[in-house]
């Protein structure tokens, strides 16, 4: 009984660390491809941001801080958004000559969602020189639960497998919360301060793109990529 539990509940978390793709990623050359830019804004008026009280080592963490779960810029642009195109083929994913940098700092992780290449190492930076813990509960790569005291301002974890969103937490300062994306295709980006966001090098064709906020959710919107063309595009996301 125990066991059939085990193994439905892990086929499910694989499941969702998926997101929803359906058939395996094809890396091929692309020539003459397209971008995919624009914004993604909220759709009304936004919340007020929500404050978050400080419960610990105020001289490095402050007195209080801004819930980084709904972050909204200049005309209403939502901030760390993560935009995934839903490409079966394309460029190859692969890990960056410089490693992600996942930093923290006055007792919040910078940045906020950290996206990179399946198979990239993560350089956990310490700059607070207080004790933090980096905490991951991944489902499909394993979970990371490590002590970072002020002597090891650097940890390195590698990523290798597709999952996505990674939470991330530090269990000294519960408010601390960040994401990791992990992704095995190029097609993918964080919306800035502002919203927006650009995604290069598609090859032609008609996509479906996911959105995904932590506080907003999931929202699939279609575009259509046309070789050498820059499509622009409007997104908008709407309150729960
Ligand atoms: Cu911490």
């Amino acid at each position: 009984m125990r066991k059939t539990f085990v193994v439905s509940a892990l086929a499910l978390a694989t499941a969702a660390g998926m997101a929803g793709r359906a058939t395996a990623y094809e890396a091929i050359a692309v020539t003459d491809g397209g971008t995919l830019s624009g914004a993604v804004t909220y759709e009304g008026t936004p919340p007020a941001p929500t404050k978050i009280e400080v419960t610990k080592d105020p001289e490095v963490c402050g007195k209080e801080k801004m819930a980084p779960n709904l972050v909204i810029g200049q005309g209403n642009g939502i901030a760390n958004v993560v935009v995934t195109v839903q490409a079966t083929k394309g460029k190859k994913a692969e890990p960056p000559a410089t490693n992600p940098v996942f930093d923290q700092k006055t007792c919040e992780f910078h940045p906020h969602v950290l996206a990179f290449p399946a198979g990239s190492t993560v350089d956990v930076l310490n700059s607070d020189g207080i004790l933090h813990n980096i905490h991951t509960t991944s489902t499909v790569n394993p979970s990371q639960n490590q002590a970072q005291p002020k002597f090891k301002p650097k940890i390195q974890v590698k990523v290798d497998k597709a999952e996505w969103p990674i939470a991330v937490k530090c269990d000294v300062h519960p408010w601390m919360s960040g994401y990791w994306v992990s992704a095995d295709h190029p097609y993918y980006a964080v919306t800035d301060a502002n919203g927006s966001f650009k995604i290069a090098d598609l090859p032609a064709g008609d996509y479906q793109v996911e959105l995904w906020q932590e506080k907003l959710g999931k929202k699939t919107v279609p575009a259509s990529i046309k070789a050498k063309e820059d499509t622009k595009v409007s997104w908008t996301m709407a309150g729960k």
